[in-house]
C-alpha cells in the first residue's frame, strides 16, 4: 500500500502530519503547498488504491476529487476544521472533522492520539491564532511560562513561512520545513536547534516592521480594514499581521486586502475574537473559504470590492 500524506503548508498541517507520522512512521509521497493552496486533491487526481491521509483543508472544496478518490479505490483519512458541507459517506472514507472555532486540526489529530505527542498540538494551536485552546493544552502539561512561549513563538514562525502567492515569497517550502522538525520529537530540541527558525525570526521581524508602519484604510463600528501593496513581504506577513490586529482589538472584525499582480485582491478575514463566527460564511459568497474565525478570499476583483466592504458589514456591525 502506497501512503500519500497531503496537508496544508501551515503550521497546523505540518504539526497534525508530524504527530501522526511520529506514531506511524511511514515513506510516504507529500503534497502540499503555500496556505492558500488547498486544493490540493486535485494533485493525486489519478491515484488508485493508496492510502490517504489528508490534513487541514476543507473537504468542501475539495469534494469533486475526494469523491473521485474514494471510487477509484483509495482509503482516506481525513482531519479537518474548516467548513465541510456535506460530509462524502463511503466505507474507506476515516473522517474526523471538526468545525467548532476552538479546535484547529491538530488538536483533532491530538484526541487522535490521546495526547501523545501533544507539545506539537500547542505550537499548531497557536499558529492558528488560538491561543486560549492552546493555553488549556499546555496548563494540561504543566509547560512553563517560558516553554509556553517558546511553543508560541514556534507555531507563530511556521504559521508565518506558509502565507504567499506562489512558494517563491516564502522562505522555506513548507515541505522543506516539515522536513526539517521531522527529526525531532520534541518541539523544544527542534526549538534550540533549527537554523530555520532563526531566519523565520529574523524575516518576520523585517516584514512586521514595516506592516506596523500602515494605518486602516477604513473604520467602521464593525470593525477595520487594511489595505497591503503588491509586495512579496506584504503577502508572507499577511496572516500574522492578521492575526495580531485581531488579538489586540478581540471586539472588532478585520479584513486585510493585499494587491495582486492581475489587479485583484487577496483577502484575509478575522472575524471579532471575542464573537469568533461568520468569517466563511462572508467568504463563501466572494468565492473564498475558511473557517468561522479566520478565513479568505484568493481573487476578489477590483469591481467587487464595494460589495465585500457591504457585506462584512452586515456581517459584524450591531
Ligand atoms: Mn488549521
Amino acid at each position: 500500500m502506497s501512503y500519500i500524506d497531503i496537508f496544508n503548508g501551515d503550521a497546523d498541517g505540518i504539526c497534525a502530519l508530524h504527530q501522526l507520522r511520529l506514531q506511524d512512521p511511514q515513506k510516504s509521497r507529500l503534497v502540499t503547498g503555500v496556505k492558500r493552496d488547498t486544493l490540493l486533491l486535485k494533485q493525486v487526481i489519478s491515484v488508485k488504491d493508496c492510502l490517504l491521509t489528508v490534513l487541514d483543508i476543507s473537504s468542501h472544496s475539495n469534494r469533486d476529487s475526494l469523491q473521485k478518490l474514494l471510487k477509484q479505490g483509495n482509503t482516506v483519512h481525513y482531519f479537518d476544521h474548516h467548513f465541510a458541507g456535506k460530509i462524502p459517506e463511503s466505507t474507506n472514507f476515516l473522517p474526523h472533522i471538526d468545525t467548532s472555532p476552538d479546535v484547529c486540526t491538530s488538536i483533532l489529530v491530538d484526541r487522535f492520539l490521546a495526547g501523545k505527542y501533544r507539545l506539537w498540538a500547542v505550537v499548531a494551536a497557536f499558529g492558528d491564532n488560538l491561543h486560549s485552546a492552546a493555553n488549556v493544552l499546555a496548563g494540561s502539561l504543566k509547560l512553563s511560562p517560558n516553554e509556553t512561549e517558546n511553543l508560541r513563538e514556534m507555531g507563530e514562525l511556521i504559521n508565518y513561512n506558509a502565507y504567499g502567492e506562489t512558494i517563491a515569497d516564502l522562505f522555506f517550502s513548507p515541505e522543506a520545513l516539515y522536513r526539517s522538525l521531522q527529526p525531532f520529537s520534541d518541539p523544544f530540541e527542534y526549538f534550540l536547534a533549527a537554523e530555520e527558525l532563526g531566519r523565520l525570526r529574523q524575516g518576520f521581524r523585517n516584514d512586521m516592521q514595516l506592516a506596523e508602519k500602515i494605518l486602516p484604510v477604513k473604520k467602521t463600528p464593525a470593525g477595520k480594514i487594511y489595505q497591503f501593496p503588491d509586495a512579496a513581504w506584504c503577502r508572507r506577513v499577511s496572516g500574522v499581521f492578521s492575526n495580531q490586529i485581531a488579538r489586540q482589538e478581540p471586539d472588532l472584525a478585520h479584513a486585510l486586502l493585499v494587491e495582486r499582480k492581475n489587479g485583484s485582491f487577496l483577502v484575509g478575514v478575522r472575524a471579532p475574537l471575542a464573537r469568533p463566527l461568520g468569517a466563511e460564511k462572508l467568504c463563501i459568497k466572494f468565492n473564498g473559504g475558511g473557517r468561522a474565525a479566520a478565513a479568505g478570499i484568493n481573487n476578489l476583483a477590483p469591481e467587487e470590492v464595494d460589495r465585500f466592504l457591504e457585506a462584512f458589514e452586515l456581517q459584524y456591525a450591531g
